[in-house]
C-alpha cells in the first residue's frame, strides 16, 4: 500500500487481519463480531483520512494556482508511468524553446537527482523533489519547490510527477493543465486500465512514435479508449528522437499560454 495517499487501502488494510483471525479455528467465536466492528472502524477511518488529505491538498493547490496566476506562469503537471519519456521531452523542449520562452522545471522522483541534473545541463533552472516512499507529488511539496525555484513572470513551469499512472491522478498541484504521456511501448489499452489519469488530464501525448514500426500499438485504438474515458482529451503524437510531432507540442504550449483558462 502507498503510505502517503493510502491508495487501495480499504481492502488491503482491513482484510488480511480478518483472514488471519478466521484462519485459526481455536479463536473464540465472539472475535468474529469484534473483527467486523474493527473492519468497519478501520474502513471509516481510512475514508476520513483520505478525505482530509485530499481536502488539505486541494486548499494548498488553490494557493499555488493563485500565486502562479498572479505571475502569469503556466504550470503543467506531466504524469505517466515510469520511463515514458517525460524528462527527455523536457530536455528537447527546453533546448528548442529556451530562447523564446523562460522555462522552469520541478522534478519529482522517489530517489536521486538524476532528472534535475539532466534538466540543469540544458541551462534551465530546476529543483528536485524526492518523495522517498511516496508515489506522487502533492501541492505542499510543490509549494516549497516553487519557493526555492522562484519561477519568473510569464514563464512556463513544468512539473514532472513521479512515474506512476495511479496515485498522482488524485493530487491537484495547482497546475493549469495536466499532460499524460503514454509511450507506444506501453500498450494501447493503458487508458481503460488506468482511467483516472486519463480522465483528469487535458492533453495526452503519445510518445516514442519513432518506435511504432516495431511495436504492436494501434494509435487510433489508444485514442478511442482514452476518448471514451475523457471526451475532451486532446492528443499529440510525437517522438523526441526523430523530432516528428514536436512542432505540434510547441504550438499547443504557445496556444495555451496565450489563452489562459479562467480559474
Ligand atoms: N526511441 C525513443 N526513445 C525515447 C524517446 N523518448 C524517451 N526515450 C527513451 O526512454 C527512456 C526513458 O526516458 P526518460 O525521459 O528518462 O523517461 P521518464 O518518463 O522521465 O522516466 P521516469 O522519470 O523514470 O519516470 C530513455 O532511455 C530515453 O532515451 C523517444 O521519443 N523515442
Ligand atoms: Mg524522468
Amino acid at each position: 500500500m502507498c503510505v502517503t495517499c493510502g491508495c487501495g487501502s480499504h481492502e488491503h488494510n482491513a482484510s488480511p487481519a480478518a483472514h488471519h483471525t478466521h484462519g485459526h479455528g481455536h479463536h473464540h467465536n465472539h472475535n468474529h463480531d469484534h473483527q467486523h466492528e474493527h473492519e468497519h472502524h478501520v474502513q471509516d477511518r481510512m475514508i476520513t483520512l483520505e478525505k482530509d488529505i485530499l481536502y488539505e491538498n486541494n486548499l494548498l493547490a488553490q494557493r499555488n494556482r493563485g500565486f502562479l496566476d498572479a505571475k502569469q506562469i503556466m504550470a503543467l503537471n506531466l504524469v505517466s508511468s515510469p520511463g515514458s519519456g517525460k524528462t527527455m521531452l523536457l530536455e528537447r523542449t527546453i533546448n528548442d524553446l529556451k530562447n523564446e520562452i523562460p522555462l522552469f522545471v520541478i522534478e519529482g522522483d522517489q530517489q536521486t537527482n538524476r532528472d534535475a541534473e539532466r534538466i540543469l545541463k540544458t541551462g534551465a533552472r530546476a529543483v528536485q523533489i524526492n518523495t522517498g516512499k511516496g508515489c506522487h507529488l502533492d501541492a505542499h511539496m510543490v509549494l516549497h519547490a516553487i519557493q526555492d525555484l522562484k519561477p519568473e513572470e510569464n514563464s512556463i513551469l513544468f512539473i514532472e510527477n513521479v512515474g506512476n499512472l495511479v496515485c498522482p491522478a488524485m493530487f491537484d498541484l495547482g497546475e493549469n493543465h495536466r499532460v499524460v504521456i503514454m509511450s507506444v511501448t506501453e500498450g494501447d489499452d493503458k487508458p481503460i486500465k488506468y482511467p483516472d489519469m486519463f480522465h483528469s488530464s487535458n492533453l495526452c501525448v503519445i510518445s516514442k512514435c519513432d518506435l511504432l514500426p516495431y511495436v504492436q500499438f494501434d494509435v487510433e485504438q489508444a485514442k478511442k479508449y482514452a476518448s471514451q474515458i475523457n471526451p475532451n482529451l486532446e492528443f499529440i503524437q510525437l517522438s523526441c528522437t526523430s523530432g516528428e510531432g514536436m512542432e505540434d507540442w510547441y504550438n499547443w504550449l504557445k496556444q495555451k499560454r496565450k489563452q489562459p483558462e479562467p480559474a
